[in-house]
């Protein structure tokens, strides 16, 4: 039984057990109500992709933790979501490949700044951007919220990763020169169809990967890992997993 409510082994206990994670982060403040419908958007997508992470997304993970291994400045950006999801691989992951985390949130706020930067820091981050006004410079072509960047973390970085995005951002760091890597299990979306990669499957399956595969490839000489962002190709990715979402639903036609 998972938190007394979810039989371990109900068909969707898996499912269940990562709903049961957000609504924990919302009752606690690191979550806000409309990340709880974005979750919702995601679980019908990862419905379609068959629940599992798929051949593509281990592709783009593994360009995804090259590019990042390559960098010189990269930048993991922290959502509400995200943080209620896998704070401690955000911070595995910051650790291996010497990324910088910062807080940037849609729907801002000084206490859920806060409560993120916490619960990073319980999990092993010893420095978290994004809480210092000081160092806040605006992106000029985004309105949200998320324009307020921290000048050492997003503003200099030229690799950021940033998972569960909700749309423009991706475009308007692309057009500052970034490279953008994202996770979203929805492959029709802007940021998917924007990013420089795209790894489509649920961050909480993306996640542990991509620490891994970096842990693994960290020591590769240079010229290896370029290799391995110039053979990958997004939008045969984003392709394939459009046709896997298409097939899993035909596989069900009669
Ligand atoms: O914490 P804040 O204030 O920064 O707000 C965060 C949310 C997620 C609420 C905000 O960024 C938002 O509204 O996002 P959107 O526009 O709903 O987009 C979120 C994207 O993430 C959608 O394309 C979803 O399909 C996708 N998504 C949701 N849950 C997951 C996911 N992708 C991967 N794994 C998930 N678990």
């Amino acid at each position: 039984m998972i938190n007394n409510h979810i039989p371990s082994n109900h068909p969707r206990a898996k499912s269940l057990y990562i709903r049961n994670l957000l609504v924990t982060g919302f009752k606690s403040g690191l979550v806000v109500p409309e990340g709880l419908l974005a979750h919702g958007r995601g679980e019908a997508f990862d419905y379609l992709i068959g629940e599992h992470t798929s051949v593509y997304a281990l592709h783009a993970i593994k360009a995804a933790s090259s590019l990042l291994l390559l960098a010189d400045h990269p930048v993991i950006s922290v959502n509400g979501n995200s943080a209620a999801l896998c704070a401690r691989e955000m911070v595995e992951l910051a650790n291996y490949s010497s990324a910088f985390l910062e807080v940037n949130l849609f729907y801002k706020s000084r206490n859920r700044e806060y409560l993120i930067s916490e619960t990073l820091k319980k999990n092993g981050a010893n420095i978290v951007l994004g809480l210092d006004k000081k160092n806040s410079i605006d992106i000029i072509d985004l309105t949200s919220s998320r324009r307020h960047v921290d000048l050492e973390g997003i503003y200099k970085a030229d690799v950021v990763l940033v998972p569960l995005e909700d749309g423009d951002r991706t475009s308007a760091l692309i057009k500052m020169k970034k490279k953008v890597i994202t996770i979203d299990l929805n492959p029709l979306s802007r940021t998917s169809q924007s990013a420089t990669i795209s790894i489509i499957d649920n961050i909480v399956r993306a996640m542990p990967y991509l620490v891994e595969t970096t842990k693994k490839i960290k020591n590769m000489k240079r010229s290896s890992l370029e290799k391995i962002v110039e053979e990958y190709d997004n939008q045969y990715n984003l392709d394939k997993s459009i046709k896997l979402i298409r097939g899993n639903a035909d596989s069900k036609l009669r």
